[in-house]
Parts: C-alpha cells; structure tokens; sequence
C-alpha cells in the first residue's frame, strides 16, 4: 500500500528513511499483525480480573470472568470511545466559553468580542434579551447561559443542542429520552454505567452513547459559535495548502492542534515581531503555517497557509526548516517530540493537560497569553540561526485554497442572488437537481489507508455526479493539499449542473471564476457550520434532515472524536459512512444496531465500507432514494 496520496510527503518520507528516522508507517508495519481481538473490539479491560477477551470463533470463552457477553463488551468500548470524543471537544469548547465569560469581566487583555452582531444573534437564540445591554453584559449572559449546557441539572435539554435542530428531531430526541441535559454529566453517566457489574444491556448502553455523543454535538455547536465571536465569523478568504507552504526564507512555526484559543494569539504576536525575525536574517519575517485543526481554524479566520493534515504532521518536521511545533491539545503524535531533536526544530506544548515528554513546555497563563505566545515566537527566531542547511528540503507544491465556507459566508454570498430569501437559490438547484445532494466530508487520516486516498477518489467521483462536497477537519486538510479547493477543481471535476450553479455563485462573489466544488467549513468542531446549514435547508423545505439529500462520511477516520462525531451525525438523522471498520464487528448485535436499526428509529446510521468506489456508489444511491422520497 501506498503511504501517501501526495507527491511532496513521497519525497520527505525518503528523506526519514535515508536518515534513520521513524515515522508513523513505519511504526504501523512494526505493529502488524494487529491484535484481532481489539479490532473486533472484543477484547475486554474493564476490570483487573481481566483482561478477557471472546473467542469470535465461538472455540473458546464466549464470556468473560464476570460474566458479560461479546454483546456487552463491544456496547461498552464503543461508548467509553463516544465518551472520550465527548469530553475532547466539549472541554474545547468550555475554555472557548470561559475566555468569553474573561474578557467580560475584563480579566484579559489579549482576547476580544470581534463579532459583535453574531454574538447578538446568538443571545436571541439563546432567548437573551439584547435590548440596551452593553457588548460585556451580552458577552457575560451568552457564556452563563452557554456554561448551563456544562452543569444543568434539570431534566431540559441543552440550550446548544435545542437551539440548533429541527423541532420535529428535538421532539425525536426527546421520545427516545436522549435530548441531553448536560454535557459533562454524560460522559460521567458513561463513566459510570460502564463500571464492572452496572450497564449490561448492550441496548441501553447504545443509547446512553448516542446521548453523551449529543454532548459532543452541543459542544461543537458552542465551540464554533462562541470562537466566531472571539475571533471572527470566517468569510471565504484565499490561501495555500501543502508542505510547500514552509518558505525556506523566513522563520517557520507551525502551530498544530485544535483550541484557536493559542494559534490566534500566537499569529497576532507574529505580526508584533517580525522585525525580529528580518534582522537575525529571515528576509521574509516570520511565516506561520497550520496542521490539523488548528490549520483549519487560522487558514479560515486569518488566511494562514495550511502545511498538512493528520498523518504527515511529522513530515513538516522533516522539512528541516521548521523553526518551532507549537501545540495545544489533541491529535499531535508524541513522536514529535524525539524527531525534532534531529533538528533545530523545538516542539512546544502549551496547555497543563497535553504535556509531552521531551517538548518545552510554555504553559499560556490567561492573563499573560501574549507574553507566553512572545516567548515562544523569539525562541523560534533564535532557533532560525541553528537551522542546518544542508538538512533542508522543502517541497515545492502547493495548492490554491479558497476557504471560509461558514453557514453565514454561504448566505451571504447566496444573498447577492435572492436578497430575500437567501438560501432559495441553493435549495432552487437542489430541487431542480443541478446539484443532487450534499455530501459532508469529516474526520481524520489513518495508516490503515493510504493518506487521502479515499478523500480524493470518492470527491471526485461524487462531484462529476452532481453532488457538493463539504468538508471539515483533516478531510478538509485532504482537499486543500489536493487542490480540490479552488476554482480550477470546479472545471475539473464538478459535473455540468454542480458546474453551472458554482460559476454563477463565483460570479457573484466577484471572484471572476466558479466557486470551488469542496466547500471548507473548517476544523472538526465546524461540523456544526454543516448542520446549521442542512437545518436551515430543512427548515426551509419543512422537513426534517433524514429527509433532505444529505449524507456525511469519514472515509479515514481514527480517532475518538471522530467515533462521537458519527454517532451524533446518525442521530440527527444523517447516513455517515465510514472506510475504516470501528472495533464493532465482534458483536453483530452492536453492529446491526449501528448499521441499521438505528437508520428505523432516528433515520441516520453507519455504512461501513472500505472500498472507495462501492462507498460512493452506496452515497449516490442513498441520495437517489432521498430525492425520490422528497419527489424532486
Ligand atoms: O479534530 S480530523 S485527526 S485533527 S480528530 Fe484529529 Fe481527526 Fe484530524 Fe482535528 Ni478531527
Ligand atoms: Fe473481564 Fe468482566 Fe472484568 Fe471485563 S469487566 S475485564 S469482562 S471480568
């Protein structure tokens, strides 16, 4: 198999070899074969009677010690893996809420409120009176009221996740006893109920997971909209993607991670020293580039290039010209840290829960983050003067990005066609079916597919269909780098109906070219952006989203962020196919649940397919079905 889907990582991951260096490949051939057991998810660690593990030859012990079943064993990973992607994006996004409730009560100088109007309209949402309140007392009742979604103990359902769902879904929701009260007492309920001799029930453990992966929903909601009001709503803006991103003229840093809390603060103190950086000899200054999350969140808000996604965040160490990795949380490769120490390289971690042994640790204080993100930036312009030249190898591809696609840059740029009814037009093409559906592109790269592979292969195919793509998070990264993000892409790829409506939406964007036909709503907490967009079509159409011509996949996905992200896609209502088999398949129980009684009860459920080409034919044809079910 292939490592990689992109030239510019080929070269670089030769480079390793020559030079004796590890990386993620090689360390996924070292582990090979991988335990059966665990890929089944049968493999039980519960409690220190075990480990147990079922026989899935039915051989040898169908139960473990305690007496719980493959059935039970398999309900209860999963949902400990829903409960972990939970608390990942909801803490996130309770920072996210706790830096607004700061800079109302002027606790800290370097954060702001730059979108005032979006944090008005959130407060209506959040049936705050905005009416003669300052923007501080605004900013204070929006994060209370958002910080009640973290600790309610009533039996109401979350001011995050009620408010940004069709009512008919709520009601579901509510029907089935799992419209969430409170995010962190879910992933406690899972802690909990998964504890030795509690929750047997494969069936109730399920549905405790879909609850808590409603949490992770509300947490992405809030994240993204309480970071649009710090840090801006992103509107389209025009960048470059790829390793070639890292310019061999200036001070590389790369900042990787999630949490827009550190990489906003760190591009701003940039801007402040780039002077430093010209006189130790760095004709082009400082040159910040993204990875993973954190890529996407500065690419859409300040049109910082993007290096890489997941998988080859090691390469951009490899460049040799990478001055300084700084991270926050989730997602980074612990390996960086004893790559970097074959370079000048210095891996920074930031936040006092993702230390990594053999990184420098600059913890960001709130009340001094510009003076911590300063000491980081002058270490890296120091570290330029070690740099080894003749370590340096940079590729040279690129690729255009036009990026910035939130649900208020698509009605804003939809509104230049119908001013009244902004999002007529779209809906208009997706009846008349110039555009066949929407397919959501989410989630990460893992080594058990070659790197994008199955992003690129399937978005082309689906794009000469007819069909828009979205695409957050590390699918995202895979378009950018690949450019399917551009104008180019659209009279490459899109099919003549997609083809025609993108031009005359470029067209009126004044970019004086089609719109791209991958549309980059931004990091994984951004799947929020495509659901605010999809219950706005519903709500138009008076449908609900298991009606509307709309599927989601995570053809790589590997974390378990991305496991949460699937089961609360489902529970909307929305189809989502994933190309890597989770740990399930020890159960069929489990398994059919997920892939198909979950689809009679809420509509959305798991369509798990590795191969590429069968996947996107499963997509089109579920498409298909939904538009004959709506009769268009
Ligand atoms: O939150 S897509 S590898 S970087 S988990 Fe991670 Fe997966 Fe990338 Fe972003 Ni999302
Ligand atoms: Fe084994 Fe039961 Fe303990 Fe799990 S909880 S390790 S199945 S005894």
């Amino acid at each position: 198999m292939n490592k990689c889907h992109n030239c510019s990582d080929e070269s670089l991951i030769n480079k390793a070899e020559k030079e004796g260096i590890d990386l993620v490949w090689d360390r996924h051939e070292a582990m090979q074969p991988q335990c059966g057991f665990g890929e089944q998810g049968i493999c039980c660690r519960i409690c220190i009677k075990g480990p147990c593990r079922i026989d899935p030859y039915g051989n040898g012990p169908q139960e473990g010690i305690c007496g719980a079943d493959a059935d039970t064993i398999v309900a209860r990973n999963l949902i400990r893996m829903i409960a972990s992607g939970t608390a990942a994006h909801s803490l996130h996004g309770k920072e996210i809420a706790k830096t607004l409730l700061e800079v109302a009560h002027d606790e800290v100088d370097s954060y702001e409120v730059k979108d005032v109007d979006k944090l008005k309209n959130i407060a209506k949402k959040l049936e705050i009176k905005v009416e003669d309140k300052s923007v501080k007392e605004l900013a204070e009742e929006v994060a209370y009221e958002t910080l009640k979604d973290y600790t309610r103990f009533e039996d109401e359902p979350c001011n995050w996740l009620a408010n940004t769902i069709t009512e008919q879904r709520l009601s579901k929701l509510e029907d089935l006893d799992i419209a969430l009260n409170n995010i962190e007492s879910s992933v406690t309920d899972i802690m909990s109920r998964t504890h030795v001799g509690t929750d047997a029930d494969p069936l109730n453990l399920l549905l405790a997971g879909l609850k808590c992966a409603l949490g992770d929903y509300t947490g992405m909601q809030l994240s993204t909209n309480l970071s649009d009001v710090l840090f801006g709503t992103p509107e389209p803006v025009i960048s470059e993607s790829n390793l070639g991103v890292i310019n061999e003229d200036a001070v590389n840093i790369a900042v990787h991670g999630h949490n827009p809390l550190l990489s906003e603060i760190i591009v701003d103190v940039a801007d402040e020293l780039q002077e430093e950086a010209i006189e130790a000899g760095a004709e082009d200054g400082i040159n910040i580039v993204g990875i993973c999350c954190t890529g996407n969140e500065v690419l859409l808000r300040r049109g910082i290039p993007l290096a890489t996604n997941y998988l080859s965040q090691e390469l951009a160490i490899l460049t040799g010209a990478v001055e300084a990795m700084v991270v926050d949380v989730q997602c980074i490769m612990p390996s960086l840290a004893k790559i970097s120490d074959c370079y000048h390289t210095e891996l920074f971690t930031t936040m006092p829960d993702a230390k990594i042994p053999g990184a420098t640790h600059v913890e960001l204080n709130p009340s001094e983050v510009a003076e911590n993100a300063k000491s980081i930036v002058r270490k890296a312009i120091k570290a330029f003067e070690e740099r080894e030249q003749d370590k340096v190898e940079i590729p040279t591809e690129t690729s255009k990005t036009i990026a910035g696609f939130s649900k208020e840059a698509v009605v804003n740029l939809l509104s230049e066609i119908d001013a009244e009814e902004p999002l007529r037009p779209l809906i208009d093409n997706i009846v008349n079916g110039n555009i066949k559906g929407i397919v959501l592109f989410a989630g990460c790269n893992n080594t058990k597919v070659t790197q994008d592979s199955n992003f690129y292969e399937m978005a082309t195919k689906l794009l000469a269909d007819d069909i828009l793509v979205l695409a957050t998070g590390c699918a995202a990264g895979a378009f950018a780098k690949n450019a399917l993000m551009n104008s180019h892409a659209t009279e490459k790829y899109a099919g003549d109906g997609l083809k025609a409506v993108l031009e005359i939406l470029g067209h009126e964007a004044g970019l004086d070219a089609p719109l791209p036909p991958v549309w980059h709503m931004g990091s994984c907490v951004d799947n929020s952006r495509g659901v605010d967009l999809a219950v706005s079509i519903a709500n138009k159409l008076e449908v609900d989203l298991d009606q509307l011509p709309l599927v989601a996949s995570a053809p790589e996905l590997m974390s378990e962020k991305a496991i949460s992200i699937g089961t609360w896609v489902a529970t909307l209502g929305i189809p989502v196919h994933v190309g890597v088999v989770p740990p399930v398949t020890g159960s069929s129980f489990v398994t059919n649940v997920l892939t198909s009684d979950l689809g009679d009860l809420l509509g959305g459920y798991f369509i798990v397919e590795e191969d590429q080409q069968k996947a996107t034919e499963k997509l089109i044809e579920i498409i298909e079905k939904k538009r004959d079910d709506l009769n268009i």
